[in-house]
């Protein structure tokens, strides 16, 4: 990997990878709609809207590899999850294909497979679940891309992003939580593993109340160091603060379930 590009780089996310990934690459090439406000005077930046195939196609030129962070990162109306989630992603993927771009790190979320309940423990083979329109779109992006890897050749890791944060913010996190240095072991496996092809895996880090099978990633040779349990008792004592929420506590995307639900908790088995 000579050099790799971050789309969604002005977003949360694409802050910590930026700062973590600098000097890992000869050129890191940052994306976004608008520059990150901190943009620093060594950073490169290509401005693209992943509405547009032609900005998109030259936000690719010259890259070996992709951090796909960009889209919408919440729930949304349909409307802006189509444009920025579906049609951003296809032409994310489409763009690669064209450009000989070698590796897509895909940012997957956790809601991807939200409904399941939280007392299951789940791996890869389990069957998507989404709990939101957000969480088909990234369904929608992990099937793109493992059609662009059988079809096109192109090597593709997706990875269900639990909640990316310095530490577990509450009561759910403790399961999903993963510190920003962990996502970037993650991220540097997806753009380097030699025998890497097409592979979806949980981005977690060593959080002993987890729902998932993270089998796949270990295999690729993931080890995080940061541990949930290290932050229990401040995790626990601000769930303690928040109103109850009987669907949501319920099932692992938490309140993306709750939100407009009118099924029958019950049935989802
Ligand atoms: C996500 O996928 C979102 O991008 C993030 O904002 C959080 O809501 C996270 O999931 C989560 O489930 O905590």
């Amino acid at each position: 990997m000579h050099t790799v590009l971050i789309t969604g780089a002005a977003g949360n996310v694409g802050g910590w990878l930026r700062r973590l990934l600098r000097g890992v690459y000869p050129r890191l090439l940052l994306s976004d709609r608008r520059p990150p406000a901190d943009l620093g005077p060594g950073e490169e930046f290509r401005a693209a809207d992943l509405a547009d195939p032609e900005a998109v196609m030259a936000a690719l030129e010259g890259v070996d590899g992709v951090v796909h962070l960009g889209g919408h990162a919440v729930e949304g109306a349909w409307p802006e999850i189509l444009e920025a989630n579906i049609v951003g992603c296809y032409h994310l993927f489409e763009a690669a294909r064209r450009r000989g771009v070698r590796r897509v790190v895909f940012a997957s979320s956790n809601h991807a497979v939200g409904f399941y309940p939280r007392h299951r423990r789940i791996g890869i083979d389990h069957r998507v679940r989404p709990d939101s329109r957000y969480g088909v779109s990234k369904a929608f992006g992990e099937a793109l891309g493992s059609l662009y890897a059988d079809k096109y050749g192109l090597r593709v890791m997706s990875i269900r992003i639990g909640n990316v944060a310095e530490k577990p913010v509450d009561h759910r996190r403790l399961s999903i939580w993963i510190h920003p240095e962990d996502l970037a072991q993650l991220v540097r496996i997806g753009l380097e593993h030699p025998e890497l092809r097409n592979a979806v895996v949980f981005g977690a880090s060593e959080n002993e109340r987890s729902w998932w099978d993270d089998e796949t990633a270990r295999r690729l040779g993931y080890r995080p160091r940061h541990r949930a349990e290290d932050h229990a008792a401040e995790a626990l004592a601000a769930r303690a603060g928040l109103p109850p929420d009987p669907i949501g506590d319920r099932f692992e995307g938490g309140d993306f379930c709750s939100m407009e639900f009118s099924g029958d908790p019950d049935a989802i088995g």
